[in-house]
């Protein structure tokens, strides 16, 4: 059993460090202090075990410890002790560290009595829990949530008080294997009277939440039942279990406190859909759409001013390169910006409601707090999106490379342009002859019955014209496909721009409930 308390221990140790910062921080430090005070106690070994008398004021909690203790260790009666701190009877020699944990100074040695044969029992009689003085009820708080079995000693007049039922008995309910409540006083009622009185009493602590703990009726004057108690307190600690008992009602109360987190659906997740419009929105508002364009028109005009007709190529130079305007597939490196505008309004704010939906979807049916965690988690870096963008749109492999046609194509018009000029200024030297009556002299070299001046001007300029043509077809479907490996290329950047920064930290808070809640359940010691 206390290998299973010690891997109940470390799963809801693990369950507050993953609470902290996310649950109320109450219930943290609660279970905080479950944890350690479980590690004190388990420390201490299960060898002894502390039992405390507590109860109203003249309950007879002090008659009923020198009744068990078998001598008058504590004053009983009217004269109320003034002490604030509970007082020890000790049977067996190795209580005192669990004594000086326990904070009780006052150890009486006890050998005999009731508590006699248990093996080794520390029992405490609790200063009075209505008690005028506060520290009297402070020390019964604290005693409380110590030690390993309580005795609720109450009285026929007082068994039924608010400040019992309320106070204590109805919160401690996860308590009841570590609880016993006793009549005391027995002997003042007759025995039809005592059978209806511990009837009510049993019903009173059923409402509490308290089904079936022991209810035993003694006085501590005539002795009457005092052997019943004293067996079931020796049954009790000689299974050295009451503090592991205790122990693990601590462990689930401060998992169950805890887990109201976990209550609920499972959540669904992230829906790819949300994922989907959030990646639109985010395209649209890293620019996309235009630097897409911009790299199709870019190929385009770097086409043409290479495998272009050279004497149209001037209206083209006299464009600027799109891209090089953009400051973009310049040879760029991570951290350059490009000079695409900034997102608009409007492009932000709809960046920011995709991310909101998706993660107001993601936490859709879980309980507070998690919708709320889910959606900080997925906004706290939405302010770096735009800048991360940018650079995941400036480090993009735009494949800036020429098509290995263009040079040889970019050679050939200029031997078709030469050719043409040659063509020319030939006709143009015939001319010239012509004006001066002596063009018969130079006769006109003749390729298949046409003049070789005229077929290398027309020639040389048709050819151009159909080669520009050519290359213009071909540039605009390779500037399709471009147009599409860079889509894809963005794509990809700023899918892990997104990932980074919103569906990864989304995921981990999503993450971090399932865990939590898994530790939860084997803190609880449910099954999973
Ligand atoms: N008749 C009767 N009186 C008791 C019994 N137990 C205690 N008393 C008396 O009740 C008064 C208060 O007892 P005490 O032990 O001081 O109560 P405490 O305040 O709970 O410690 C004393 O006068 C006791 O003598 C009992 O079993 N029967
Ligand atoms: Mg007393």
């Amino acid at each position: 059993m206390s290998g299973a308390i010690d891997r109940r221990l470390a799963a809801l140790a693990a369950a507050v460090e993953l609470a902290d910062g996310r649950l109320d921080p109450a219930a943290v430090a609660a279970a905080r202090a479950v944890i350690e005070r479980a590690g004190d106690r388990l420390g201490l070994g299960m060898e002894t075990t502390a039992v405390a008398l507590a109860g109203p004021t003249g309950a007879g909690k002090s008659t009923l410890f020198n009744a068990l203790a078998g001598s008058e260790l504590v004053t009983a009666g009217r004269i109320r002790p003034t002490t604030s701190t509970a007082t020890a009877a000790v049977w067996g020699d190795g209580a005192d560290s669990l004594l000086d944990w326990l904070e009780v100074p006052m150890r009486h040695a006890v050998d005999g009595g009731a508590g006699h044969g248990s093996g080794d029992l520390v029992l405490l009689d609790l200063p009075d829990f209505d008690s005028v003085e506060r520290r009297h009820r402070e020390e019964v708080d604290r005693m409380v949530e110590l030690v390993d079995l309580m005795v609720w000693v109450v009285d026929p007049q007082k068994y039924a008080d608010a400040a019992l039922h309320d106070g204590y008995l109805r919160p401690l309910a996860e308590y009841r294997e570590s609880m016993v409540v006793v009549l005391n006083q027995a002997d003042t009622l007759t025995p039809e009277a005592l059978q209806a009185c511990v009837a009510d009493l049993g019903g009173r602590l059923s409402d509490d939440g308290l089904p079936g703990i022991p209810v035993l009726p003694v006085s501590a004057r005539t002795g009457a039942g005092l052997g019943d108690l004293g067996e079931l307190l020796v049954r009790r600690v000689k299974r050295r279990e009451a503090a592991l008992e205790r122990l693990s009602a601590d462990v689930s109360r401060a998992a169950a406190a805890l887990g109201a987190a976990c209550d609920g659906a499972r959540g669904r997740g992230l829906a790819s859909g949300d994922v989907g419009r959030l990646l639109v929105a985010l395209e649209q508002a890293a620019g996309v759409p235009s630097v897409v364009h911009a790299i199709g028109a870019a190929h385009r005009r770097r086409g043409s001013l290479s495998a272009g007709w050279p004497p149209t190529r001037w209206l083209r130079r006299a464009r600027p390169d799109p891209l090089r305007r953009l400051r973009l597939g310049t040879g760029a490196s991570a951290d350059q910006r490009t000079s695409l505008p900034a997102p608009t309004p409007v492009q932000r704010s709809q960046v920011s409601s995709a991310i909101r939906v998706l993660a107001s979807g993601a936490s859709e049916g879980l309980p507070e707090p998690w919708p709320g965690l889910a959606r900080s988690a997925a906004t706290a870096r939405e302010p770096e999106l735009a800048d991360r963008l940018d650079r995941a749109v400036a480090g993009a492999d735009l494949q800036r490379r020429e098509p290995l046609w263009w040079k040889p194509a970019a050679g050939l018009q200029m031997l078709l342009v030469l050719a043409a000029t040659v063509g020319a200024l030939w006709l143009l030297a015939y001319g010239v002859l012509g004006y001066l009556q002596i063009a018969d002299l130079v006769p006109t070299p003749e390729l298949e019955g046409l003049p070789v001046p005229t077929l290398l001007l027309v020639g040389g300029a048709l050819a151009g014209l159909l080669l520009s043509v050519l290359a213009r077809i071909a540039n605009s479907f390779a500037s399709r496909r471009r147009e599409r490996r860079a889509r894809r290329a963005l794509h990809e950047g700023i899918r892990q721009v997104a990932a980074e920064l919103v569906l990864d930290p989304l995921e981990a808070e999503l993450g971090a409930r399932e865990s939590l809640c898994s530790e939860l359940r084997m803190a609880g010691g449910r099954r999973r």
